[in-house]
């Protein structure tokens, strides 16, 4: 699975969780932590994200018109924005001479034919400089590339020093309004690597350096960027085959962090095949969204599921619909014993009920999907053919749905035991507060998550 379909996977699953709480979002958290790191990105930055998305999901004030499922959603689209690039610096529209530096095979021969068809179209006079003097079959490559679509080319065959070569072609290229020049690499950092490069960087004055990198040397991008910038001042960074490459996250991150604003992706090996760079649409792109807003709207979609407020739980009418909300919740959160406990009701909780299985409250669902919505806000008028009924609808048998009758029953009677004490408690005064019987109820206190 690539990183676009796990963090898809981890956003589906926030979006598409019943009860939306704690647990929910630490298994996303952690399904985006495993795609990061998959992708290569540095582990410290990893965590660094998570506790951000937990903050902000814990976070006691939203911002306005947002839900807690929708605001965290946002956060862990946002963070992830930001980790692989925020909305930082755009490529420059009108760029005059450009320097593209790297290690070997890279991809600078090819994004340099790559960016001067880029600006041709856009109306910009291009040509090409072949500054790679070092390997003898890098000025055929790079003349033939550029020889596809007529783009202006210069190299001297034989000459060994790219000083040289600059200088005659700044001489030869007059009238061009941007010029693109292609350097020798090296298999590593080198010394040699850096004085070739200082006396072209001499030579030509470029506006622009930018490193070129290949998708597929994940987070060691940011030993390259820095390297490289603190040699030449790279100011800019292309980062080749991410189509290929399962670690694109880990080289545009390490980018991120090195500082260094990535401003093209190649992504293939044809001319074409260079795109613009810009955080949010490259993640919606390999997420499958169309953007955040989609992607919100579709939450929306789901917040079918209201607010269930531990207020309104005890205050309001309890029914089936509110029993298995409840019930999904007291399963992950746990609280029913602990107010129980308090109010010394905890015998007359039925065990199974803070017991229940998945797979029981998945029955429990399929069995109310067949209820009438009269049989959910009111269970009194269930009837032996309407029981009848549904266990055929749901595809189950009365028994069971007698079994969800019971449950209900059971932990309806409890819950009026709640509310009589706390009427109790409100004539003596000062007495039982329903608010903090509330917050108890399976909230820490004041850290109100609400179920949406
Ligand atoms: N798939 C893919 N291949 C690329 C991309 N950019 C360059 N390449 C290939 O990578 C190899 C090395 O590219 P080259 O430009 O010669 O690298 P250089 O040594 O840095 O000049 C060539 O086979 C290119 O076709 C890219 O964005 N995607
Ligand atoms: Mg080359």
């Amino acid at each position: 699975m690539g990183l676009g379909e796990t963090l898809r996977n981890a956003m589906e699953s926030l979006r598409k969780a019943t009860v939306f709480d704690k647990a929910v979002i630490k298994e996303a958290v952690k399904e985006i932590q495993r795609a990061l790191i998959a992708a290569d990105v540095e582990v410290k930055l990893v965590l660094e994200l998570s506790k951000k998305i937990e903050k902000e999901a814990t976070r006691e004030k939203l911002p306005s018109g947002l839900s807690r499922r929708e605001h965290v959603i946002k956060a862990a689209y946002d963070s992830l924005v930001e980790l692989l690039g925020g909305l930082g610096k755009k490529a420059p529209e009108k760029p005059k001479r450009i320097l593209l530096v790297g290690l070997f095979g890279a991809g600078k021969t090819t994004s340099v034919a790559k960016l001067a068809k880029y600006y041709m179209k856009r109306g910009m006079k291009a040509g090409v400089i072949a500054a790679d003097t070092y390997r003898p079959a890098a000025i055929e490559q790079l003349e033939q590339l550029s020889g596809k679509v007529k783009i202006p080319f210069f190299g001297i065959r034989g000459e060994k020093k790219a000083a040289k070569v600059i200088e005659k072609a700044l001489r030869e290229m007059r009238g061009f309004d941007v010029l693109i020049a292609d350097s020798a690499g090296r298999n590593a950092f080198d010394k040699d690597l850096v004085k070739e490069i200082k006396e072209i960087n001499k030579a030509l004055k470029p506006d622009e350096k930018w490193l070129v990198i290949g998708a597929d040397i994940g987070q060691l991008a940011k030993k390259q960027a820095e390297a490289f910038h603190k040699a030449v001042g790279v100011n800019g960074v292309i980062i080749t085959r991410i189509d290929g490459s399962a670690k694109g996250g880990g080289a545009l991150s390490a980018c991120r962090v090195a500082n260094c604003p990535v401003y093209f992706l190649g992504t293939g090996e044809k001319l074409d095949d260079l795109q613009l760079f810009d955080a949010q649409r490259y993640l919606s792109r390999i997420m499958g969204y169309g953007d955040l807003q989609a992607l919100l709207e579709k939450a929306k979609e789901i917040t079918a599921e209201e607010e269930l407020s531990p207020e309104e739980l005890l205050k309001g009418e309890f029914n089936l619909d509110v029993f298995y909300k409840q019930l999904r919740a007291t399963r992950k959160m746990g609280p029913l014993t602990k107010v129980a406990e308090m109010l010394g009701l905890k015998m007359q909780l039925p065990k199974e009920m803070l017991e229940m299985t998945e797979e029981k409250l998945d029955s429990f669902k399929v069995i109310m999907d067949s209820m009438t919505k009269e049989e959910k806000l009111n269970p009194d008028v269930m009837s032996r053919s309407r029981i009848q009924r549904i266990a055929k609808g749901s595809g189950t048998s009365e028994k069971q749905v007698r079994e969800l009758l019971k449950a209900y029953k059971q932990m309806d009677s409890v819950f009026r035991k709640f509310r009589k004490l706390d009427e109790k408690a409100l004539q003596k005064k000062g007495g039982l507060d329903m608010q903090k019987l509330a917050q108890m109820f399976g909230r820490k206190k004041k850290k109100k998550f609400k179920i949406r």
